[in-house]
């Protein structure tokens, strides 16, 4: 298969272009190389050190020859969106080209502005050029948990939902109530995509992925494959932010209360989720939605699960309860559907304790690196402003 994959320097982008090559598949990336400056800006670095693209080709053109080739470019540039998909005519479109730190999108107005910008007009940008030069093509397309929101007092159904209003039925959109401007452009990713299968017949899988964790996955045979790791306060996701502050002994930064609770998938496993969905896709014109994670945790029970695997390693590790600079719910209902993929086969191979415990042994090697950029470690992004949250949520009109 012909699998063009937008966002291949990114985290989970270059880690499956690896996997997609050793399966014999023919890998076009691009990248505009976005995340490795955003993350400078906000003053931090990968804890492992990531090649630059040209070398990392050099790698992958000695192992798999012209089954790789890769673009530098913007998928806001419709111009070039337009020319890599009508050269390239692929079979599968994964799209991971997008500004994917909540916190960064929460800055300022510039960086809302940037992060809706990129994000909504990129995807548009790869519905057009599909509907123009690849339209059989199916659209992989990363979406989040998140668009959801946290804080349902119902169960969460895989993208649609089943209600009945006024005595009649109907199958509906199940409602999106996101929580940042990031999680929100993945909101309007979702309808626009909708609508662009509706419109065009295109085919998409829209996944609702929850957070992903982990410093490898198994074609990561060596330091020079190794894919980034972020650890800051702006691009670091949790799990992995905790194994980089034990390996420091940072005290480990739970926000609030910590009983946020998320959905959790390991690389590997998101990668092997990836190709299940490439390898299946849906019907001809059919938008599928599936939600893409193994376990769920609290944010203070994987605080609890680092410092158990710490303990185990020698480190005496602490964990810090400090004030919430994000504006959601710290305890709430949370139970979400996630049986699409099995039915595809998907069988979770990484078990929790295990992956922290390889993420520590990983880290500690460049624990310089990490202290290097300790200052990035600390929460300064503030989702509000400190302005009081209202008892009542505002968006609901009150009762009389
Ligand atoms: N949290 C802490 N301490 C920290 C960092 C985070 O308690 O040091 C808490 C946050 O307050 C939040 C939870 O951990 O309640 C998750 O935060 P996160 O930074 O790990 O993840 P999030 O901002 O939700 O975003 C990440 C990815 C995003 C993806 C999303 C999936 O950056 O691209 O869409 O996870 S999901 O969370 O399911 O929406």
């Amino acid at each position: 298969m012909k699998i063009l994959i937008l966002g291949m320097d990114g985290y989970i982008g270059w880690s499956l272009a690896l996997s997609q090559l050793n399966f014999g598949n023919q890998v076009c990336g691009i990248d505009n190389y976005s995340r490795r400056k955003c993350v400078e800006e906000v003053g931090s670095w990968s804890a492992m050190p990531i090649l630059p693209m040209s070398k990392r080709l050099e790698i992958l053109r000695k192992k798999y020859g012209d089954k790789i080739s890769f673009y530098e470019g913007n998928l806001v540039d419709s111009q070039f969106t337009n020319d890599i998909i009508k050269k390239f005519k692929p079979d599968a479109i994964v799209h991971l080209a997008e500004q994917p730190s909540a916190p960064y999108s929460m800055i300022d107005q510039q960086h809302c502005l940037y992060t809706q910008n990129n994000n909504v007009t990129g995807t548009l940008n790869v519905v057009y050029a599909m509907r123009k030069h690849a339209p059989k093509a199916h659209l992989v397309k990363l979406g989040t948990m998140g668009e959801y929101g946290y804080g349902n007092d119902i169960d969460i159904t895989e993208g649609f939902m089943e209600i009945e209003f006024r005595g009649k039925k109907a199958l509906i959109p199940y409602p999106k109530m996101a929580g940042s401007w990031y999680h929100w452009t993945k909101v309007h990713d979702s309808n626009n995509i909708m609508f662009a299968c509706k419109l065009w017949n295109l085919t998409s899988t829209d996944i609702m992925q929850g957070i992903v964790y982990g410093t490898r996955t198994d074609e990561i045979s060596h330091d020079a494959l190794h894919t980034r790791f972020d650890f800051d306060e702006v691009f670091g996701t949790v799990i992995n932010r905790f194994c980089a502050q034990a390996v420091i002994d940072h005290p480990l930064t739970v926000y609030g209360k910590g009983r946020q609770t998320r959905g959790f998938l390991a690389l590997e496993d998101s990668i092997q989720c990836l190709s299940i969905l490439i390898n299946n896709p849906p019907q001809v014109g059919e938008y599928r939605v599936v939600n893409q994670f193994d376990e769920q945790y609290n944010v203070r029970e994987l605080a609890e699960h680092v410092k158990n695997v710490g303990n185990k390693k020698g480190l005496d590790l602490e964990i810090e309860s400090i004030e919430n600079p994000r504006v959601e719910k710290e305890e709430h209902y949370y139970k979400a559907d996630h049986e699409k993929l099995k039915q595809l086969g998907f069988k979770a191979t990484r078990h929790i304790d295990d992956q922290i415990s390889m993420m520590l042994d990983d880290l500690v090697q460049y624990k310089d690196r990490i202290l290097a950029k300790k200052d990035a470690i600390v929460q300064v992004v503030k989702w509000n402003d400190g302005i009081k949250q209202s008892v009542v949520n505002p968006t609901i009109p009150r009762k009389n």
